[in-house]
């Protein structure tokens, strides 16, 4: 298979997992990274065997010598990073969350569509093993069309000793974590025509709510809850797991902690194993978002070559984005927002 070249900016906690996940995807390597801070990028450089290592984005562009870029840093340097990859005609990945506002996503997208280039968001939750069971099971039509369903991520495992900054943001688990249930609500369910949501924060050492009750309506007329909390504390602790509940016409599925796939429907119950694999490079608890990462990097090369729309494209993330803007829209002034009207 032909070998895509990729360089990599932004070299911290999370990058180790793409880097990985890259030395195990067929079909591309990293070639060159980036990072402002000389620390990070010689860790990354020296852990991976990089020689061509940058502080400046603009000094790896010139350079040049890769096929895409993919982009690990946080979302301050999104919109600019994109924009520089458009500018350079340098397909992008960005990682979630894709930009600050709807408005600025929405132009990272249409610098993608004019430079010719694709651009996909990392946004991988709908790529892991249990997340794609649930899909599987719907396709072939195990529980008829489904009317309701429930997106659970409840949790009291510390994200912040990892990710600091996770606690200093107005914004926190809507705009962290959420975006990716309501990936997978959208992802299971279909499109969302509008949405009410709650948020509160519980725990007093961070800025930002920690705790997000929303109700989408979607196109279908199914109706689903997407609920998030970094507040609960359980005597198993669940993370990363999104626990899901549908009901359909004609049956259940209840994917449930432990990675646990019941189905239910006029021929009885099955009961499925549907846990990540553990790959080599990754431990758990982590291991069932680390697969996902190498399932979105391997789509992105294969759709690459393809020339094919990427599942979750800069366009497709626009839909899910909003729903983040509605969330927070919608909490702080009481009211439904209408999510086809942003669009
Ligand atoms: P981090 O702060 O540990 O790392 C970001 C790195 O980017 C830093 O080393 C920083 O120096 C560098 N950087 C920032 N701006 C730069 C620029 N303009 N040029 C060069 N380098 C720059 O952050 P993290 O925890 O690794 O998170 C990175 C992103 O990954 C965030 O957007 C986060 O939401 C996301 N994330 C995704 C998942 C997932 O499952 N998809 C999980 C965790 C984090
Ligand atoms: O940043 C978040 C993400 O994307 O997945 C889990 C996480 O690391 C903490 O909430």
């Amino acid at each position: 298979m032909t070998e895509l070249k990729g360089a990599l900016i932004g070299c911290g906690f999370f990058a180790i997992n793409q880097m990985h996940a890259w030395n195990d995807v067929e079909g591309a390597e990293i070639v060159a990274i980036c990072d402002r801070d000389p620390e990070r990028l010689d860790i990354v450089g020296d852990q991976f065997g990089i020689a061509r290592r940058y502080s400046d984005a603009e000094a790896l562009f010139a350079d040049g010598g890769f096929d895409f870029v993919d982009i690990a840093t946080t979302v301050q340097s999104h919109r600019a990073l994109v924009e520089m990859a458009a500018r350079n005609k340098v397909p992008a990945i960005c990682q979630k969350p894709f930009a600050k506002t709807l408005s600025d996503a929405t132009a990272m997208v249409a610098a993608c569509r004019n430079a010719g280039v694709a651009l996909m968001v990392h946004e991988n939750f709908r790529w892991q093993t249990p997340i794609q069971a649930v899909r599987t099971a719907l396709d072939a039509g195990a529980i008829g069309t489904p009317f309701w369903g429930r997106f659970s991520f409840r949790s009291g495992y510390d994200v912040f000793s990892g990710q600091p900054y996770l606690a200093e943001g107005e914004r926190f688990i809507i705009e962290d974590l959420g975006i990716h249930t309501l990936d997978i609500a959208r992802y299971i369910l279909g499109d969302v025509s509008s949405l009410t949501a709650r948020t509160r924060r519980v725990n007093p050492k961070i800025k930002g709510e920690d705790v997000a009750t929303i109700l989408l309506d979607h196109e279908s007329g199914a109706t689903s809850v997407v609920d998030v909390s970094y507040a609960t504390k359980l005597s198993k602790e669940p993370f990363p797991e999104t626990l899901i509940e549908l009901d359909g016409a004609e049956g259940t599925i209840r994917l449930s902690q432990g990675y646990g796939l019941e189905i239910t429907n006029a021929k009885g119950t099955t009961r499925t194993d549907v846990s990540p694999k553990l790959l080599s490079w990754a431990s758990r608890p982590w291991h069932n978002i680390q697969e996902s990462v190498y399932a979105i990097q391997q789509h992105w090369v294969d759709q690459l070559k393809r020339g094919a729309e990427h599942s979750t494209s800069g366009a497709d993330n626009l839909k899910t984005f909003a729903l983040v803007e509605a969330a927070y829209d919608s909490a702080s002034r009481g009211q439904t927002i209408d999510v086809g009207a942003m669009l």
